[in-house]
């Protein structure tokens, strides 16, 4: 556990070439992945939102720490990806128009395609129409919509619009996910899974494919 905070520090306070030696560290140890993550990263990331509330720190930490998160997260992959699974469908993922935050997008990435799930991934600040645009292109079953801001989060509701005004709402299952988002909001706005973290949204993916 002492192991896990000092990851969660490490990363709150920016210190990349110590975080990835401790999660090296961690790996040989052998903790999971998962826990290197949740309890480890991520619990650095939201104590450093915690920090950023109470202006103690400032949007550069938060860049600094989200750059360490995507380079320890490319160390993790390996060990995440369990491949070797059968193809079960794809799914265009994306974090939602005037939203930037991709880590957690990043995450569920990581997951579904350790899924089997063939995913495209639309990057950051993805408009109703480039979701539904890449769902017909690719066929994909799946639309997925990250958003980390609760100005933002409203794109979902415009992505469900569209994708009914396109006719194609009962051949696309749309999920939702991100910090502000939750169970009523996705029944509010008529999409149809709300997943809290990237783990169960990959789960749950695979399911709505099958
Ligand atoms: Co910003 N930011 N940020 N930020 N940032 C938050 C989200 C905030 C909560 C901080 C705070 O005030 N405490 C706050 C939002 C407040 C609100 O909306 N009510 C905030 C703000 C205000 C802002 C700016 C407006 C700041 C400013 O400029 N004044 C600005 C907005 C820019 C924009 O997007 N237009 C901004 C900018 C940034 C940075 C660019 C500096 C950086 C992002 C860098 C990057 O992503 N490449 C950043 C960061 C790092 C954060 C915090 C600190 C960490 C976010 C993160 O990566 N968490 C965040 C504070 C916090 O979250 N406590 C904060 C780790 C990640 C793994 O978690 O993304 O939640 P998360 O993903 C989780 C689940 O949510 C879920 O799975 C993951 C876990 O497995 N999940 C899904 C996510 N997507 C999913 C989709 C699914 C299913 C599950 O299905 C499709």
């Amino acid at each position: 556990a002492d192991l896990l905070s000092a990851i969660a520090s490490a990363l709150e306070h920016g210190q990349q070439k110590k975080l990835l030696s401790l999660c090296r560290q961690a790996l040989d140890q052998g903790y999971s992945p998962d826990d290197i993550l949740s309890k480890g990263m991520v619990k650095g990331m939201s104590d450093l939102g915690d920090a950023f509330s109470a202006n103690r720190a400032f949007v550069p930490e938060m860049l600094i720490a989200a750059r360490c998160m995507t380079a320890a997260m490319e160390l993790l992959k390996p060990h995440m990806a369990a491949s070797g699974h059968e193809p079960v469908g794809s799914a265009c993922l994306g974090t939602v128009q005037g939203d930037m935050h991709d880590i957690g997008k990043n995450l569920v990435k990581i997951m579904m395609e350790g899924s089997g799930i063939q995913v495209i991934d639309l990057g950051v600040d993805v408009s109703p129409q480039q979701f539904i645009d890449a769902a017909q292109q690719h066929h994909c079953g799946i639309i997925a919509c990250s958003s980390l801001l609760t100005t933002t989060m409203q794109g979902m509701r415009q992505v469900v619009e569209l994708a009914r005004a396109r006719g194609i709402r009962d051949q696309v299952k749309i999920m939702v996910g991100g910090a502000p988002i939750s169970q009523a909001f996705c029944d509010e706005i008529g999409a149809d899974a709300y997943t809290p973290d990237a783990g169960t949204a990959a789960r749950t993916a695979v399911a709505l494919l099958r």
